[in-house]
């Protein structure tokens, strides 16, 4: 539904020779980018670093990026958002630049867009709108998808235009049936209103499906913590290396690219620690400054796995320019979320790309960031400080578990097993009927445990 063209292939071209064939993409349309920086804005973002971000952003949604501007202001103007002098300079810059479209990198609001569209004479998108082409392109489940469309048409919705001025001219004129139209239209009935209608409809079909999908993951979520398993979920930035870190601890499996947004749907795995200990390890979409309202309304179904999980892992590249704002933006996002009290544990990510740097500078450069000093540096690409990370989620996920002495019966050597691999055993003492096992165990094995012992 989006309106920036998807990669589509055309062109086969065979050569005299019959050789090779290859094909070629169609143009990617040009963009001119416009920031903003809001004097007494809290945002830790300079301009500059958020323009650069909009414009892998763009590059990600096949657009090339051929300018881009920014301007300090007080607060948005209502007309533009940015100044009409901007505006017109903007509008200039046509001539020269070739633009086929210009984005900001703020929320524009309906008005804004309109207005915009009407002095540049040309089309006028937003960051949200780049994100959420984004997010559709790469949605590849069913639930993944849903959540799209329904953060899509609700972004959609108030923005939708009067395009069908001719039509209703006509019918308010005359009223009845206009155009080709005829049965979606009631006498004096707009399309506007109409489109509004359907759109309105769809949200509440696709409201309803995430309903469903709610319910289902919630059953899901019951059946696991009945087994025991400790869920950890990697949190992090858009490209910082959440995939690669699954991947390396989990064996390949997720696709890890230089892109942003290269996840949309949760994945996860069962990874076995080298103690034995076996949690479910969670990879999911990433987080990045602006992230749209509707869009974090709508994953709520992916987001509540976070939620949901036993210890996070907050994975963040610590070579990044912006790690600084990178990491205060994931942490507010997480408290936008409402998800404060789990446990979490920092991973600095890339530290291959730190040649030379050691140990104390690396402190160094977290303390600056504000970040615990407990943290564990890892190189996830070269499987760098894997098996250390392993050992610090096995303490931290057993620091949440319960003490417990319990006297199992032969018969039970199953529990055994289990307690083993879902929590710690520290001793086993055998005798005629059975073993008097010590250790720590998950709360959700308790009553299966004491159920045991007293049978
Ligand atoms: N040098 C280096 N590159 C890494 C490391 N870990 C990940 N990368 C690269 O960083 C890029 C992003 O990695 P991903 O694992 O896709 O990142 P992600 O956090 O899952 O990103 P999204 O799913 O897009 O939010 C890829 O090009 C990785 O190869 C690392 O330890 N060192
Ligand atoms: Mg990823």
């Amino acid at each position: 539904m989006s309106d920036i063209p998807q990669e589509v292939l055309y062109g086969t071209v065979q050569t005299a020779r019959g050789t090779k064939l290859h094909a070629t993409k169609p143009p990617r349309e040009k963009a001119f980018l416009v920031g903003s920086e809001l004097t007494g804005d809290r945002s830790p973002w300079p301009a500059e670093d958020s323009l650069a971000e909009l414009a892998l952003l763009v590059d990600t949604a096949d657009i090339d990026v051929v300018g881009q501007t920014f301007q300090r202001l007080k607060h948005p103007f209502s007309q533009y958002f940015i100044g009409p002098g901007k505006v017109h300079e903007i509008a200039a810059l046509k001539e020269t630049l070739q633009y086929d479209l210009v984005i900001f990198d703020d929320e524009l609001t309906p008005g804004q867009t309109r207005n915009l569209e009407e002095t540049l004479k040309t089309r006028v998108l937003d960051r949200t709108t780049i994100i959420l082409d984004i997010f559709a392109r790469h949605a590849r489940t069913r639930e993944g998808r849903i959540q799209v469309e329904l953060a899509q048409y609700k972004h959609l919705l108030p923005r939708l235009r009067r395009q069908w001025t001719h039509l209703e001219r006509q019918a308010g004129g005359g009223g009845g049936s206009a155009g080709g139209v005829v049965g979606l239209r009631g006498p004096g009935e707009t399309q506007l209103e109409v489109d509004r209608r359907l759109v309105s409809k769809r949200i509440a079909q696709l409201e309803e499906h995430i309903k469903d999908i709610h319910a289902q993951r919630e059953v899901y979520r019951e059946r696991r913590r009945r087994t025991g398993i400790q869920v950890v979920a990697i949190v992090g930035y858009t490209n910082a290396g959440k995939s690669t870190l699954l991947n390396a601890m989990a064996g390949p499996s997720v696709r890890a690219e230089d892109r942003l947004f290269a996840t949309l749907d949760p994945t996860t795995r069962q990874v076995t620690t080298p103690r034995g200990t076996q949690f479910l390890l969670t990879d999911t979409v990433g987080f990045i400054q602006k992230l749209p309202t509707e869009l974090v309304v709508s994953f709520r179904a992916t987001l509540e796995e976070i939620a949901d999980a036993d210890l996070i892992l907050h994975v963040l590249d610590i070579t990044h320019k912006n790690a600084d704002q990178q990491t205060q933006t994931v942490l507010e996002t997480l408290k936008q979320l409402g998800i404060e009290q789990t446990p979490m544990l920092t991973v600095l990510n890339k530290i291959d790309k730190l040649q030379g740097v050691d140990q104390a500078e690396v402190s160094g450069m977290a303390e600056a960031l504000g970040l615990p000093s407990d943290f564990v540096a890892v190189s996830a690409q070269q499987g760098w400080g894997i098996d250390q990370l392993a050992r610090r989620i096995e303490q931290m996920l057993e620091r949440q578990m319960t003490t417990l002495r319990a006297y199992l019966p032969y018969r039970r050597a199953d529990l055994l097993q289990l307690w083993r691999q879902r929590g710690v055993v520290t001793s086993e003492e055998y005798d005629g009927d059975g073993v008097v096992v010590e250790g720590r165990i998950p709360e959700e094995l308790l009553p299966l445990i004491r159920g045991a012992t007293s049978s």
